[in-house]
């Protein structure tokens, strides 16, 4: 048995996002969210599920926290629902920002730390264009001074946007999220505005709280080539790579965006897209840099006559998200996968964590903390009620250790925060995807899974036994 130490104000917590746990969407003066619209294109969700009840969060959320208090973490990440939060007028809704006031004030007592995520994806339907409209970005700086007016007394760590990468690529190209469009052009519209969003909001934190902790939330998926001595594999890693990963996190870090990817996309990056200045907001200084986690890609290009699938969404043939490598063949390795179907890939974190902190962010000071990592399995419930989750267990278990490595290798890794809380609503997966360590039943009972009482242990020695 080895037991791994993790530093002492290594921060353990969970999270969550609004739209998959709250509900309520008509209560309390909230507006309707592209998702609650997206929810009612037909096929567009599993099962026809929608957000509406969700985890019953809004009435439930002092529950919730009780749940966080017997974990014994000491951060909570959650996200705020623009739509609840500000009319469609833009004035602030009060009866929004009295929930959210309520839900911080419930976790201070409970010795907790929030880690607010200003956008996981539900973006107010009122919003003109959404994201291929340059003028969400400073609508979203607006937002970001009004929850900072409302909660900046006691909220220190802000996040601007939760992985804007699926915000623009799987919302604008793949159609698989809300708003379900098909169109390339205008998810490399959103990719910009998003990135400008983040900028706009950093620096209106920046300017309301000096002292506050500011960062943005990116979704990194590593991606190797299938045979590393050909050049077809490996130029469609670099593709790859270039729109999951570097596309976000080298205008915010080094101010530019990757000269191969916008060469890659052609006509697609139109000329108008870039103002002048822009760069220089995008890559307004962060404090700290958050990083999801889940699974890595093995890909190879197709045999000569051989057809890449297509990739098929409610029926439909699409562009692929990865809209500058879309004859890329994804490789079976035959590691053990998730719920999702995604690959069980701890070395991929501790890879990962390493080419960030040394391409990225190690020059420049700026520390990681993982803000989701985590893993969806079907629950089994034994004779005596608990839900004997191993495989979450396991998989939450090598990753952290994976993370422990990473520490030691000189990586800054400040936190982990656990994906998820509780079960809640997968986006287009509905609710039979379960991702929480703690279970929310039929009637939205909360029971603690093996995984909660395990990761309650961890969290309050700070200690892994492998
Ligand atoms: O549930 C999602 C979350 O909203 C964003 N990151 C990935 C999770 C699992 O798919």
């Amino acid at each position: 048995m080895t037991t791994l130490t993790f530093p002492a104000d290594f921060r353990w917590g969970t999270a969550t996002s609004a739209y998959q746990i709250e509900g309520a969407v008509a209560e309390g003066g909230r507006t309707e969210s592209i998702w609650d619209t997206f929810c009612r294109v037909p096929g567009a969700i599993a099962n026809g599920d929608d957000g509406t009840v969700a985890v019953d969060h809004y009435h439930r959320y002092a529950e919730d926290v009780a749940q966080l208090a017997a974990l014994g973490v000491d951060t909570y990440r959650f996200s705020v629902s623009w739509p609840r939060a500000i009319r469609p007028d833009g004035r602030p809704n009060p009866a929004g920002m009295d929930f959210y006031s309520r839900l911080v004030d419930e976790l201070l007592g409970a010795g907790i730390t929030p880690w607010l995520t200003l956008y996981h994806w539900d973006l107010p339907e009122s919003i003109a264009g959404g994201w291929t409209s340059r003028d969400t970005a400073c609508l979203f700086a607006d937002y970001a001074t009004a929850m900072h007016a409302a909660l900046g007394d006691r909220v220190r760590h802000w996040t601007t946007l939760n992985e804007p990468w699926c915000s623009a690529f799987l919302g604008y190209a793949s159609g698989e999220h809300a708003p379900g469009h098909n169109d390339p052009a205008s998810a490399v519209r959103a990719v910009h505005h998003l990135m400008l969003g983040h900028g706009l909001a950093t620096q209106a934190l920046r300017a309301a709280d000096p002292a506050a902790t500011l960062g943005i939330t990116l979704n990194f998926t590593p991606v190797y080539a299938a045979d590393p001595a050909s050049a077809a594999d490996a130029d469609l890693v670099r593709r790859i790579d270039g729109t999951s990963n570097r596309m976000f996190i080298e205008p915010i870090l080094l101010g530019a965006y990757p000269a191969d990817v916008v060469a890659d996309l052609g006509d697609l990056w139109t000329p108008d897209l870039v103002a002048d200045g822009d760069l220089a907001i995008i890559s307004t200084p962060i404090d700290v840099l958050g990083v999801n986690y889940y699974t890595t890609n093995v890909v190879r290009a197709p045999k000569p006559g051989e057809v890449p699938e297509p990739n098929v969404v409610r029926g439909r043939t699409l562009a692929s998200p990865h809209i500058t490598a879309p004859e890329a063949i994804p490789v079976d390795r035959g590691l053990p996968v998730t719920g999702m179907g995604w690959d069980v890939d701890p070395d991929g974190l501790y890879g990962l964590l390493v080419r960030l902190q040394s391409e990225y962010t190690g020059s420049r000071g700026i520390p990681m903390v993982i803000t989701e990592n985590g893993a969806a399995y079907d629950d089994t419930i034994g004779a005596d009620g608990l839900v004997e989750d191993s495989g979450r267990l396991d998989y939450v278990r090598s990753h952290l250790a994976a993370a422990h490595r990473a520490i030691a290798a000189g990586v800054d890794l400040r936190g982990y925060l656990l994906w998820s809380l509780v079960d809640n609503f997968e986006w287009s997966h509905g609710y039979h995807r379960r991702f929480g360590i703690v279970r929310v039943d039929e009637q939205l009972r909360r029971l603690p899974k093996a995984s909660a009482l395990w990761y309650q242990a961890v969290a309050g020695s700070g200690t892994l036994t492998l």
